[in-house]
């Protein structure tokens, strides 16, 4: 495991603890949030490939077959998911954004370190786009990885809005014959409630003291409802799993040689589900998390949490393959097809055999060199506790929902750690905007990333460095447990 340290805590699983306002104690509290006359600097001292790239973005309602299932839902363009945006590490890239949704919206560069005005939050970096109108977006990508974009707004995430955000590095020699961009999601639109009933339904069940409650808002025929009662299965059932907006029995083939290399990046865009993947007869060698470089493992099958990204090399065998998404704790499987050969195509439902491997997590990942941020002993060490419950229907992080955070703070220039510590019965994918952190210490082996799943009752340090001024936010990637408090910031203070 080298130093990356996961830590489990014996807490009680109810105590969100009066005594957790230990958030500030790094740059201190009264200290003021640097504005915009910070931003801009920075930004115009990156470096960039000189090369523009541009992406013109529509949000709109569309009808989308997943696969002999149309359904009516919103997303970027005409598919699910949104196209797939490429660019080179050190592009500037401008957006031309138009909103055509009914209500407002907003972009999200998930995995970005870009300037905090591009950040997509409204209400702390960037203004919402109003319905019916533009905004334009213009930043320089600065690291190259997996990534993708989606909307920083209530619970739109559980709608169609997502796209791949790909970013080569000039660098990387690029050593397979192909790569294939791998989007998982847990679905609902159009064929069962919608994320507003499903998140009302959870706060009815959660004042009812009745985690099952919410299965008479028409979720009492298996076509959706509440999960299990806060366990690591997520709180929402949902009733398609889907694989590049495919349902299995219709799922996108990917079509190769026997022999070739195949570079996978998987992205976890689902809004409650944590997935294992697999890809039949094959190992994944995981060759990145989050964009950054890893040392090279091989694993039968891989745990991604909402949020998270990881690259995965295969060498084809010869013949048909299922590339599998098991949700973790629900019923369902998410699938496409690889077929590099003749060969009868496995059974919709059929269950690779490495899903039932235990699947490789952060913790067996150790960062490429290359990633490792230069050994330092933290400035400031600051606590991310995460709480909360399904009864009633609330989730914390140090203690308070969001409307009531008391925001993490730092200098810029300084090192920084998180203390992320998981007090609850459920895995909790915690995202930090604009920052990559190396898992475990500065220096150390742990990977670089900037979604990272927490186990139940487990916890992480992570170290960071405060290079890129702003409001960020932090918080977890669960759409309903963020919308229900599970949000702070990182302020960089003066
Ligand atoms: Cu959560």
């Amino acid at each position: 495991m080298g130093t990356v340290e996961r830590r489990t805590f014996l807490l009680a699983a109810a105590g969100t603890g009066a005594a957790l306002g230990l958030a500030a104690c790094g740059a201190g509290a009264a200290s003021t949030s640097v504005g915009t006359a910070a931003i801009t600097p920075r930004a115009t001292a990156r470096t960039g490939s000189g090369a523009t790239r541009r992406l013109v973005l529509r949000a709109q309602p569309i009808e989308v077959d997943l696969g002999g299932t149309i359904v009516a839902t919103w997303a970027y363009g005409s598919t699910i998911p949104g196209r797939a945006f490429h660019a080179t590490a050190g592009d500037r890239v401008i957006v031309d954004f138009r909103n055509d949704l009914p209500e407002p919206t907003s972009v999200h560069w998930h995995g970005l370190a870009i300037r905090n005005d591009m950040d997509g939050v409204p209400g702390v970096t960037t203004p919402e786009t109003a319905p019916g109108g533009r905004s334009s977006f213009d930043f320089v990508v600065p690291d190259p990885g997996t990534h993708w974009f989606h909307p920083h707004h209530g619970l739109q995430l559980d709608h169609g809005l997502y796209a791949p955000f790909v970013i080569d590095d000039p660098d990387e020699p690029g050593d397979y014959d192909a790569e294939w961009v791998i989007v998982l999601d847990d679905w609902t639109d159009g064929v069962g409630p919608d994320a507003t009933e499903i998140m009302a339904g959870l706060v009815a069940a959660g004042e009812s003291g009745d985690g099952m409650a919410g299965m008479g808002m028409g979720m009492d025929h298996g076509m959706g409802g509440m999960g299990g009662m806060g366990m690591d299965g997520g709180d929402v059932t949902y009733p398609f799993y889907l694989v590049n907006g495919r349902v299995p029995s219709d799922p996108e083939t990917f079509v190769a040689r026997a022999g070739d290399r195949i570079r996978l990046r998987i992205i976890n865009a689902a809004a409650d589900t944590v997935f294992t993947v697999a890809l039949g007869g094959h190992d994944l060698v995981v060759t990145h998390s989050d964009g950054y470089p890893v040392q090279p493992v091989a694993t039968p099958a891989l745990r991604i949490g909402m949020g998270e990204r990881y690259d995965a090399v295969v060498t084809l065998g010869d013949g048909v393959f299922a590339f599998a998404a098991a949700p973790d704790g629900k019923k369902g499987l998410a699938r496409a097809l690889v077929r590099s050969g003749s060969g009868s195509v496995p059974m919709a439902s059929a269950r690779p055999a490495e899903l039932a491997a235990y699947p490789l997590t952060v913790d067996a990942l150790r960062a490429a060199e290359s990633a490792r941020l230069p050994e330092r002993d933290p400035d400031t060490v600051q606590d991310v506790l995460l709480s909360g419950s399904m009864a009633p229907y609330v989730w914390t992080i140090n203690g308070t929902t969001y409307q009531d955070t008391i925001p993490l703070t730092i200098r810029e220039g300084q090192a920084g750690r998180l203390s992320i510590r998981n007090m609850s019965m459920m895995s909790h994918p915690v995202h930090v905007h604009g920052h990559t952190f190396q898992m475990g210490s500065a220096g150390g082996s742990g990977p670089r990333k900037d979604t990272v799943l927490v186990p139940p009752m487990g916890g992480y340090r992570v170290d960071l460095v405060a290079d890129n001024p702003g409001k960020w936010m932090v918080h977890c990637h669960n759409a309903y447990h963020a919308d229900a408090g599970m949000m702070t910031r990182l302020e960089y203070v003066a």
